[in-house]
């Protein structure tokens, strides 16, 4: 409502309303707005956004707690999700006006006292049996726009509550959970409209991307992820043709595109500076890849998506012609990248699930940078720089079933990193303060195999079989500190568990991360140097945060152990089979002596 409009003696009476509210104390309906989103990642105060900030930095310039004080970082309180619900908890907090917004597993959202912990609502999604989260029944996080918060469901809904009071205000369906659709990562506010993606790339679900009006849940565009399929804008709720993704047949052959994958299962992010989304995609489908000649677009890729248009206006694909279950969903953190002419670009970076860690020019797609972050690479023997493309390994592509005496196996090979990846959901951070990106990295393989299969709705569509094995016996996780430009691996610090949470960089010089052994942990972002740790009592799967309040710095991470690896990991979930599941939150601060 724009306030010429209104007639003066109203104006008056909402002025005398709110001031009435405000002496009352009741005035908690701060709402979130464009501009709070956007400045995320430099107000310190708050944590409106996933990636703490849309451009996905995670990196906070407070430095209260650092490389001098952090020994003297303590809880505060903990909070318990309850329930007989446990399982996977891969979620992100927001901080907004006092309180914190965390998800749960099983599609569960809560509201609680940030100062003290104390809940302040709870909202458990009512979900049908028949749901299929290949990878546990996690969630990432939710959004905040207005006086909403917002997340995505493992029945594929996107439900809308109203911040303070913990109430439904929209809920939409997004698509059919009985095909395989589910939503688990965390929606990305983009000028007032919330974008999401879905989940289910293993049951040859159509990835794409949605945009609907954050206010009321109304579609506005939709944004296929596979070729050929058409994009469609929503107009005073009427469907109109918004072009066909890429073009019909272009790198698929026949049929094979309408069932082909492609999920954009973890989300996007958002760079204010060109004005793009950009969103990985997943694997192409199904996993045997003798079944789908060609590149396969725009799978396994990263996609530059103009929000005002709905229009894709570059992509760069990691694995073309992925035989390996390499889903490219991985977060693309905006950066300046200062080549080594000394010239500084406007820049992406993506440690990819296949175990190179990319630089792309973010407003064309160009290729500046490629070069392994994990030791044990053997599908290909590189990027090239100029064409952009892998130098595959051709025997190291699990062999074409068709090839065999009875059709039914093909060539089994041992392929590295495992499809698991190189780095999974875990998000990297990027130090403004160092320039190194911070990758929870793993070392594994697989001996994949490729089967026939043909698509069956709601079935798993992978045709391949494999199982995940360790390559060493004293780690699988490694943090690694990564310098963009000389594409080095500065250091690192090796876990025995496979890593599976996110990092966190800070202003303090410090790098925070949990592992599933259940340690929060930080260290000194410039040598790898452990400098404090704590035990949570169950494994972390989850990003920490930070934000400050009265003069404080916080620190809150989800724990909870769980997510792909006790459900795929094969020979590593006997390895790993010793942890425990959980659910909670935890938040500290440093000791007042
Ligand atoms: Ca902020
Ligand atoms: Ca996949």
């Amino acid at each position: 409502m724009k306030r010429s409009r209104t007639p003066r003696n109203k104006a008056l009476a909402l002025t005398l309303l709110a001031s009435a509210l405000l002496a009352f104390g009741q005035a908690s309906a701060k709402e979130v707005t464009d501009a709070d989103i956007v400045n995320d990642a430099k107000t310190t105060g708050d944590v409106v956004s996933f990636g703490m900030g849309t451009q996905g930095q995670r990196y906070s310039p407070l430095n209260k707690v650092n490389t001098k004080t952090v020994k003297d970082l303590v809880p505060v309180w903990s909070f318990s999700f309850g329930g007989e619900k446990q399982r996977g908890q891969e979620s992100q907090p927001l901080i907004y006006d006092g309180k914190m917004y965390v998800t749960a597993s099983y599609s569960r959202i809560f509201a609680l006292d940030v100062a003290t912990g104390k809940k302040l609502w709870k909202y458990e999604h009512r979900l049908p049996d028949g749901i299929m989260p290949c990878c546990d029944v996690i969630n990432r996080g939710a959004a905040l726009y207005g006086d909403l918060v917002i997340f995505g469901t493992l029945d594929a809904q996107l439900v809308a509550l109203n911040k303070d009071t913990g109430k439904v205000v929209w809920k939409e369906k997004v698509d059919d959970y009985a095909a395989g659709y589910s939503m688990t990562a965390a929606p990305l506010i983009v000028k007032g409209m919330v974008v999401t993606g879905v989940s289910g790339g293993e049951f040859g679900v159509v990835g794409r991307l949605e945009a609907r009006d954050a206010k009321t849940g109304k579609l506005l565009w939709s944004r296929p992820t596979v070729e050929g399929h058409m994009g469609y804008r929503y107009e005073n709720g009427t469907k109109v043709e918004n072009g066909i993704s890429g073009t019909l047949n272009a790198t698929w052959s026949g049929d094979m595109w309408k069932t082909g994958g492609a999920s954009t299962w973890n989300g996007a992010t958002y760079d204010p500076d060109t004005n793009l989304i950009f969103v990985g995609t997943g694997n192409p489908a199904p996993w045997n890849s003798h079944l789908r000649p060609g590149d396969n677009l725009f799978s396994s890729s990263t996609l530059a998506i103009d929000p005002d248009s709905g229009k894709i206006v570059w992509h760069y694909q990691n694995t073309p012609h992925d035989g390996w279950d390499f889903d490219g969903v991985n977060e693309f953190v905006s950066f300046d990248y200062k080549g080594k002419d000394g010239k500084v670009v406007k820049a992406g970076g993506k440690a990819d699930r296949n175990g190179f860690f990319y630089v792309n020019d973010r407003t064309n797609g160009k290729l500046l940078n490629a070069f392994p972050f994990v030791h044990d690479l053997n599908w290909a023997k590189g990027i090239d720089l100029k064409t952009g493309r892998p130098i595959y390994n051709d025997e190291n592509r699990p062999g074409d079933p068709a090839a065999g005496s009875d059709g039914s196996k093909g060539k089994v090979v041992f392929s590295a990193p495992s499809f698991l990846g190189g780095k999974n959901q875990q998000q990297i951070a990027y130090s403004q303060q160092t320039g190194l990106f911070y990758v929870p990295a793993n070392e594994w393989g697989m001996d994949i195999w490729n089967e026939p299969v043909s698509y069956k709705k709601g079935a798993a569509y992978l045709g391949a079989g494999f199982t995940i094995k360790a390559l060493h016996d004293d780690y699988i996780g490694a943090m690694r500190a990564v310098d963009p430009v000389t594409g080095k691996i500065v250091w690192e610090n090796k876990n025995y568990a496979p890593l599976w949470g996110g990092a966190l960089a800070t202003g303090g010089g410090l790098v925070f991360y949990g592992t599933p052994e259940g340690y929060l942990k930080a260290l000194d972002a410039k040598s790898g140097k452990e400098l404090w740790k704590f035990q949570a009592g169950t494994g972390i799967v989850a990003p920490p945060v930070t934000w400050e309040q009265n003069g404080e710095q916080f620190v809150a991470v989800v724990t909870g152990w769980g997510g792909a690896v006790p459900l795929w990991g094969g020979d590593v979930a006997k390895r790993v089979n010793f942890l425990e599941q959980g659910g909670s939150v935890w938040v500290f601060k440093l000791h007042k002596s």
